[in-house]
């Protein structure tokens, strides 16, 4: 499909795309997040059963069952007319752990849900990143009755160098959840010292 310059010109603004992953311990608020804001309904994806999954996967009493609905959440959504994300849930359980190297590619950036109250889940989506090298920012999601942490407290738990973002925020809450994925988008660019130069002629 080609098009000439001048049709070039009066063409609407082809949005850039980004892709932003989502990760965080199971039952954190990945899949309610994405769902706040997503501009399409989320998808699911079948995966089949792996022998290596036998044993996890108790099909017992169930043996035609192949295929078990992995929950990949995945949407969209429009930051402005010309900057589009696309939302990657990553799986929360350990054993599809496999799936994040080939969900990471292409990622500009991820956010890490946090719940205070099992810190510790989000650790080895911390370690993930930073060992990638993949910008992140924290952000907790604020489950009612967990008890309430300073910034501060929950960046010492976590480790967390200096200049990765930490956010409070609900994950049920659109104006909530687009603001962390602002804070996420833009610590990601100003990370970005590799952007090619456009072509001098
Ligand atoms: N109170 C409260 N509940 C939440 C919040 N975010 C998610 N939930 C609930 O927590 C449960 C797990 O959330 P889900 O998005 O499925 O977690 P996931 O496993 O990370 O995808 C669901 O029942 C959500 O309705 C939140 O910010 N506050
Ligand atoms: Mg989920």
């Amino acid at each position: 499909m080609a098009f000439g310059r001048s049709s070039r010109r009066t063409a609407p603004v082809e949005p850039v795309t980004l892709k932003i992953l989502v990760a965080g311990g199971f039952g954190v608020g990945k899949t309610t997040l994405v769902g706040a804001v997503s501009e399409i309904r989320p998808l699911r994806t079948e995966e089949t059963l792996s022998e290596a999954g036998r044993p996890v996967d108790d099909v017992s009493g169930v043996e035609s069952k192949s295929t078990t609905t992995v929950a990949m959440d995945f949407g969209r959504i429009t930051l402005r007319e010309d900057l589009v994300l696309y939302l990657f849930g990553t799986p929360g359980q350990d054993r599809f752990w496999f799936l994040w190297d080939e969900l990471a590619q292409g990622a500009l950036g991820a956010v890490v849900l946090a719940d205070t109250r099992r810190l510790g889940d989000c650790f080895a989506a911390v370690d993930y990143f930073e060992r990638r090298g993949i910008p992140f920012a924290v952000a907790v999601n604020c489950f009612e009755g967990a008890e309430r942490f300073t910034a501060e407290a929950v960046r010492g738990a976590l480790d967390l160098d200096e200049d990765v973002p930490l956010l409070m925020g609900d994950a049920r809450d659109r104006e909530s959840v687009k603001n962390i994925l602002v804070t996420v988008v833009e610590h990601a660019l100003a990370r970005v010292d590799h952007i090619p130069e456009p072509a001098v002629t």
